[in-house]
């Protein structure tokens, strides 16, 4: 069976009752998204003959995906995060705003608040396994000053892949830090190299991803905003070289100039009284110049403690 119906005036006038079209009221913005998006899902079940049983799968699938709170986790599976990305990096190009520390995708699984330290934190409970990592980097300018009463706001899983607050076995904070950086602009964290993160194996996107023949599979990975009123707030984060997954992650985060080498350090004795070996990942910032006040702070988005935090 193949009929073709979206060019009837039957389902071309259903389209615009869907949408709120014939009537008074409502967002007209809204209207026109949601007549694109249902038109574009009509014509998609038009051109591959979607069956009634392939259709109620796929709404089901969305009450499963609600359910297991994966939305904001099949979204970069999806491209979503880092397609919004590309867009933004389009607009800054358009608009002559190059240089600076490139951006990337912040997840879903931020916490606001995380304790504030200047220049140094310690971002571990003391229970957490694996090895014993120095994070570390001076935020400067786009003329190489380094910028004072930064803020670093650095989160990353544990060594099982897993963070603090989405896992409930963690500590509160467990791996989150907020660092303000001293007059010579650096930050720098004592902590365990994170391993990288994998989607809940039974869960709503790894299913999707088995059925395009993908793995959930994140690469090691350091997570961090920077801000200072005047400068662009940036969202980023750094891929550990080295991973399997450096250049093949699922959530499409990676970019070569964010991708930095764990270096083993032996040195004894170290300003943080490590003993034994360290790995060592030196990374430096560069924020650019604000052209407006909205520049200077995160998108709005739903984060988790977002409304407590200061
Ligand atoms: C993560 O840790 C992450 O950073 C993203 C983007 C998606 C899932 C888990
Ligand atoms: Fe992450």
């Amino acid at each position: 069976m193949s009929v073709k119906t979206m060019n009837t005036a039957q389902v071309q006038s259903l389209l615009k009752k869907v949408a709120g079209m014939d009537k008074e009221g409502g967002d007209e913005r809204f209207k026109h998204i949601v007549h694109r998006v249902v038109r574009d899902l009509y014509q998609a079940i038009e051109d591959f003959d979607v069956t009634p049983e392939e259709f109620w799968s796929a709404v089901y699938y969305i009450n499963d995906l609600g359910k297991n709170g994966e939305a904001a986790l099949l979204a970069p599976g999806l491209g979503f995060d880092h397609y919004l990305d590309i867009r933004m990096d389009a607009e800054d190009e358009q608009a002559g705003l190059t240089g600076g520390t490139p951006r990337t995708i912040e997840g879903p699984l931020y916490v606001a608040g995380a304790p504030l330290s200047e220049g140094f934190a310690r971002m571990d409970d003391g229970t957490v396994e694996g090895e014993t990592m120095i994070f570390t980097g001076v935020v400067t300018d786009e003329q190489g000053q380094p910028i004072e009463d930064a803020i670093v706001d650095i989160w990353h899983a544990d060594v099982k892949g897993r963070y603090s607050y989405f896992d409930p076995s963690q500590s509160d904070y467990n791996l989150r830090r907020r660092i303000k950086t001293g007059a010579d602009g650096r930050y720098t964290v004592r902590s365990y190299l994170p391993s990288g993160y994998g989607c809940p194996p039974d869960g709503s996107t790894q299913l999707l991803l088995d059925n395009l023949g993908r793995h959930g599979q994140r690469p090691a990975h350091i997570h961090f905003f920077v801000t200072k009123p005047g400068f662009r707030h940036l969202t980023s984060q750094i891929n550990v070289a080295g991973d399997k997954y450096t250049y093949d992650d699922f959530a499409f985060a990676t970019k070569d100039e964010l991708v930095v080498e764990a270096k083993t350090v032996s040195a004894s004795p170290n300003p943080w009284d490590i003993e034994g070996d360290y790995k060592k990942l030196e990374f430096n910032i560069t924020l650019l110049n604000a052209p407006n006040e909205t520049a200077q702070e995160r998108h709005a988005r739903v984060r988790a403690l977002e409304a407590d935090a200061a």
